[in-house]
């Protein structure tokens, strides 16, 4: 393989050499530089096999970490896709001279800038430009400037050796914290169906919430609140939702309690602009709901979606009834918006029931008497299955997805210990606790009860 021997075929995406392309003039330089004494008794021929030689060197090092040490020159390829810088960071030495080929792959115009450096012009879909950061000494974050385009994660961290990888850049949770004095958790309890026709207008907003004990981000929402509203019905119900778009990009909204024509309904918005979205719920579940608009997996990441219930017709009345909403955090800074490269790892900080870190532990849910409790879930993703558990308490009944996966009166007697749900799934369980008591509710992929997924039932007497 030849691959090494030239700086020409270091990889496209990232290539440690000096300028890009045609590289022979600096690695000429190089040799220019280090020929000393020995070059008094070579022919010029002599020159020009060693410089290959030394060439091929320098390039067989561009491919490995050892160019990080040697060469001080890198110039990386920089896309600015929509919403989105790819790569999010790059790490370099210090004292590297660092170049970046900034290439416009969006459909929409978009630009580079560093605060105490320099900037592209404002770059057309499919243009590019070099931009020359120097001799970096120290980290530094850049952006792009357009309206909401930073907001939306539209930023390029350098990042100086030395400094540990994320911890400088995003907000962590300290699972040992607890949440600020006045806490109040979101509510989990159920709505009530109400009439036949629901009437609801959704006001897309951004908003910095608090996602776990000390840590905030700028969420993208639905009415204001990570998940949205619970919506919830009956087979038969018709919803006729506005959703008006206050948030400074395109957003949408797909119910997936609605058989329709996506075409019109769930068509992305621009700022300032709402649509009517009117569906009838032709089919009992817990419905994920979620903004549609690409990239999806940075809309559901930064929190638009949310919950619609619709009743089983043959529900029984019960003493308790919540709804839980699983769903991610990929943690930007303190007060920013998600990170987009963790999100397309699958790598979250947190796996959470109704968008805050261990809510219900902190605030337990309760039943004032002892009674029949149903549960509804929704696994909201992105990536994470929830196996929903209740320590204690066996379900009788379990509707997943559907359709009942056990009711009570089998004749096998049988309960389930998990409703297990993919992203995109819901349902419910019911149960009777034995008695008063504290009964821990998790999703028992251990992962995640560790990283936020927990709360607690108290049965009072
Ligand atoms: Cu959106």
């Amino acid at each position: 393989m030849t691959s090494g021997t030239s700086p020409d075929r270091a990889a496209p995406a990232e290539s440690a050499d000096a300028a890009p392309r045609g590289a022979a003039p600096a690695g000429a330089r190089t040799v220019d530089r280090g020929r000393g004494p020995l070059l008094v008794s070579l022919s010029i021929v002599g020159v020009l096999v060693l410089a290959v030689v030394l060439i091929a060197v320098v390039g067989r090092h561009s491919g490995d970490r050892g160019a990080d040490r040697a060469g001080p020159r890198r110039t990386v390829a920089v896309h600015l896709v929509d919403m989105d810088i790819v790569p999010a960071t790059i790490g370099v030495p210090r004292g590297t001279r660092l170049t970046l080929q900034v290439t416009n792959t969006g459909a929409v115009r978009h630009d580079l800038a560093f605060p105490h450096g320099p900037a592209t012009r404002m770059l057309n879909p499919g243009s590019s430009q070099l931009l020359d950061l120097g001799t970096v000494t120290a980290g530094e974050t850049g952006w792009c400037t357009v309206p909401g385009h930073k907001q939306a994660g539209m930023t390029l961290t350098i990042q100086v050796s030395g400094q540990p990888a994320t911890a400088a850049h995003d907000a962590t949770i300290d699972p040992d914290a607890v949440p600020a004095r006045g806490f109040r958790a979101r509510p989990a309890t159920l709505p009530p169906a109400g009439p036949r026709v629901h009437r609801v207008t959704l006001h897309v907003r951004d908003r910095t919430l608090t996602v776990a004990p000390g840590v905030t981000q700028r969420m993208w929402t639905f009415g204001g609140t990570v998940p949205g509203p619970t919506l919830h019905g009956r087979v038969g119900d018709t919803f006729v939702v506005t959703l008006v778009n206050d948030a400074g990009m395109g957003h949408s909204i797909d119910f997936h309690a609605s058989s329709v024509a996506p075409d019109r309904v769930m068509r992305t918005i621009g700022p300032g602009q709402r649509l009517v979205y009117r569906f009838t719920a032709r089919h009992a579940s817990a419905f994920l709901y979620h903004c549609a608009t690409a990239p999806m997996i940075e809309h559901l990441g930064n929190g638009m979606y949310g919950a619609v219930v619709i009743d089983a017709p043959d529900l029984r009345p019960v003493a308790a009834e919540y709804v839980l909403v699983g769903s991610e955090l990929y943690l930007g800074p303190e007060g920013g918006t998600g990170d987009a490269t963790k999100m397309r790892r699958g790598t979250p900080d947190a796996v959470v029931f109704n968008g805050y870190y261990d809510q219900y532990r902190h605030a337990p849910l309760t039943v004032k008497r002892q009674g029949r409790v149903r549960i509804w879930v929704v696994d909201a993703g992105l990536t994470r299955p929830i196996d929903f558990h209740v320590v204690g308490a066996p379900f009788d009944t379990v509707f997943s997805d559907g359709g009942y996966l056990v009711r009570p009166g089998d004749r096998s007697r049988g309960a389930a210990q998990v409703l297990a749900l993919q992203p995109g799934q819901g349902g419910f369980v019911e149960f009777t606790p034995a008695g008063p008591g504290h009964y821990p509710f998790l999703s028992h992929l251990m992962i995640d009860a560790d990283r936020g997924a927990t709360g607690t039932l108290i049965v009072t007497r």
